[in-house]
């Protein structure tokens, strides 16, 4: 079954479905298959490396080319959609209003275009991430008002892993589903319904460089796992590292630290998205003491820290914070 297929067939059990949604769904798709292309041909096109000496996206990280390309190419796919009111991404302050609700712009799109593109010089994954959510009449012009909704709130959410093979996770609050991009067909094909994450896996996955820093609990977790015999597994890439505890369970955790005291990772569209990508899987996501779905946003790049993965795993850490 093709993602074309499964989004219809998700479509026909809502009857009084518009279709809309799906429309946005095969936007997304469609930007995975360019954003694919171009990571593959990176070295080639030579479109590694930084995008010009003083570029920077918002938080003063130095862009990379092919950021500024995901960017422009997610833009595009989902801006042409007419129901698509408002687009907001890592690498822009703002958030771009493109429709009000009144003509017809009914959806957000979220999105981190090339999340741990610092990687890809390295051929490392790297990832898309995306959160959908439907805008109310209550912000009407104000586009960052109105997509400042908690993460409980996403109608969809996902990521799109470019590593040995292109992998769309995608959850409409039914169940996960994992698609592989057929190369010889251009499809995205269905290869696990109603994914479920291990319930237990002696697995952390944390950048231990800061251990010093993290607030006392962390390092007490730390060696308690450390004592209980847990191995390590860090990218550096939290759509690998997140891929990686969804399929095979343990906790992936970006705790405070010096520099980034309230977590590094941003709680818009990357912790929301995820956080609804592992609850639907069966496990658990919080920032240290809430669930993270629960926080309810300030801003739309506010940073948040980030315990999630399989639910007594998580509890292991939350037991020592
Ligand atoms: P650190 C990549 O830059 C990123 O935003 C996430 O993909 C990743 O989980 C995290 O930062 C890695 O951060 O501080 O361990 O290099």
């Amino acid at each position: 079954m093709s993602l074309q297929s499964h989004i219809l067939a998700e479509e026909q059990q809502y009857p009084g479905a518009t279709g809309d949604f799906s429309w946005i769904l095969s936007a997304i798709s469609l930007s995975a298959k360019t954003i694919a292309n171009k990571v593959r041909r990176a070295r080639i096109d030579d479109v590694l490396g930084e995008h010009g000496e003083s570029a920077q996206n918002v938080h003063g990280e130095q862009q990379q080319k092919l950021d500024v390309l995901a960017n422009e190419l997610i833009m595009r796919c989902l801006g042409d959609r007419a129901n698509v009111g408002v687009l907001a991404s890592e690498e822009d302050e703002e958030p771009r209003l493109l429709r009000a609700r009144g003509e017809g712009g009914r959806y957000a799109v979220l999105f981190d275009p090339l999340d741990g593109s610092s990687n890809l010089d390295f051929c490392v994954g790297v990832g898309t991430i995306f959160s959908i959510i439907k805008l109310s009449d209550e912000h009407p012009t104000d586009a960052e008002a109105a997509i400042l909704q908690q993460g409980v709130h996403q109608v969809a959410a996902g990521y799109v892993l470019y590593g040995s093979s292109v992998v769309l996770i995608l959850t409409t609050g039914r169940g996960v589903h994992m698609f592989v991009l057929d190369q010889s067909i251009g499809s995205f094909v269905l290869v696990e319904r109603d994914i479920k994450i291990p319930t237990v896996s002696k697995t952390y996955s944390v950048n231990e460089a800061y251990t010093d820093t993290f607030p006392p609990g962390y390092k007490q977790y730390l060696s308690w796992a450390h004592q209980e015999g847990y191995s390590s597994r860090y990218i550096g890439s939290m759509v690998a590292d997140v891929h990686r505890t969804l399929l095979k369970g343990g906790v992936f955790l970006y705790p405070p630290t010096a520099q980034h005291p309230s977590g590094k990772l941003r709680l818009m569209y990357e912790a929301n998205p995820m956080a609804m990508v592992i609850e639907q899987a069966g496990g658990k996501a919080i920032n240290g003491e809430t669930a993270i779905c629960d926080m309810s946003p300030t801003g739309l790049h506010q940073r948040t820290s980030v315990i999630l993965g399989s639910t007594e795993e998580v509890e292991h850490v939350q037991r020592f914070l």
